[in-house]
């Protein structure tokens, strides 16, 4: 803390340096630019590490590769990117998987409240031979899923009024909060449970929605809510964790087939290298953010293991109408792998 009561504010945490870029450069397989469409902003985690993956690219094929980020949802959102992947007009774009639940209906398993109590266990079920299992079913989609990596635990944050219960969301007296979800029905059904108004909508359009009331809240990580200044339209801001969202990083099969195999086995390397980067950036990212945002004015609720409970019950209708559909079996093995990171 500086004097007179000033915060200092940083741009970014103390954050890691990328990994040092090894292995020998590949053969000569002719020239490619890559077009990649993000929907965060430049600061983030996801940003920064797509960049490490051109970074990898481009020194191991002397530059023949280059990929080219824009970020922004300067081309569209999540469902459209991936859209413009499977017509071939993008090539890459590294949605969360809430977005390609129409795709691989099994995504949905992410969505589930409350789930993953864990970043340990987060990591461990994306790192799952399940979890492969969910890249290669976007096969014959027309999109080529290269891995899994981070968007993270999901936090309230409104403009109306501090939030400590699911009875502070449902209102009782006030109208029920309108919050922004997803284009994703586990999402919905979250937020109804809760008794908000849930209102799903592109990412892109949201801080303008929040900026003129159209909804009162939203709910990402602190890191997205900081990076994308959702503290400046938003007063309050309550840590539920009630969602990890992975994201999925991914290329239009198109542009995929047309690629040498050694790039395509050089492009899913670095794939993996920059998505652990991320998970990495992500975690220095997360716990720092919201204390940013505090510093920055944002009344933050934290909430003690009961409070917790509380939006655990309210949400257990979703697991109910849910689990069914989204296969039990697939979550008790969700759970286990869970488990088994908390025993080690
Ligand atoms: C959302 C997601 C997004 C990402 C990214 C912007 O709330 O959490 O932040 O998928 O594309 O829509």
């Amino acid at each position: 803390t500086l004097g007179f009561g000033l915060t200092a504010q940083a741009q970014s945490p103390d954050l890691s340096d990328p990994p040092a870029i090894d292995g020998e450069v590949i053969a000569d397989h002719g020239s490619h630019t890559i077009r990649m469409g993000l929907g965060l902003a430049e600061s983030s985690p996801q940003y920064i590490s797509s960049q490490y993956f051109a970074d990898i690219l481009e020194q191991r094929t002397e530059g023949r590769i280059t990929i080219n980020v824009f970020p922004n949802s300067q081309l569209g959102d999540d469902v459209q990117m991936m859209e413009m992947l499977q017509t071939g007009t993008l090539d890459m774009t590294y949605p969360s998987s809430s977005a390609a639940t129409t795709y691989v209906s099994e995504l949905a398993a992410f969505d589930l409240p409350f789930l993953l109590p864990t970043r340990e266990a987060a990591i461990a079920v994306m790192q799952s031979d399940m979890a492969q299992d969910m890249l290669d079913a976007f096969e014959g989609s027309g999109i080529k899923a290269l891995t899994f990596s981070e968007n993270g635990y999901r936090q309230l944050s409104n403009s109306a009024r501090p939030v400590e219960s699911p009875d502070d969301v449902a209102g009782l007296d006030v109208r029920g909060l309108s919050v922004r979800t997803m284009e994703n029905p586990v999402h919905l059904a979250i937020w109804e449970a809760m008794g908000a108004n849930p209102t799903p909508m592109a990412f892109g359009e949201l801080f303008s929605a929040m900026e003129q009331g159209v909804v009162d809240g939203q709910e990402n990580p602190w890191s997205t809510i900081l990076t994308s200044n959702f503290h400046e339209v938003q007063d309050y801001g309550t840590e539920t964790r009630h969602v990890y969202t992975p994201f999925i990083m991914m290329m239009s099969q198109r542009t995929w087939d047309r690629l040498d195999p050694a790039y395509q086995e050089l492009i899913q390397q670095a794939a993996r290298q920059s998505a652990q980067y991320e998970i990495q950036l992500s975690a220095e990212y997360d716990d720092w953010s919201r204390d940013q945002l505090e510093a920055r004015g944002m009344q933050i609720t934290r909430l003690d293991d009961d409070q917790i409970a509380a939006f655990q019950e309210a949400v257990q209708p979703v697991y109910e109408t849910w689990a069914p559909r989204i296969g039990e079996e697939l979550i008790s093995e969700i759970q286990s792998i869970a488990e088994a990171t908390a025993n080690d």
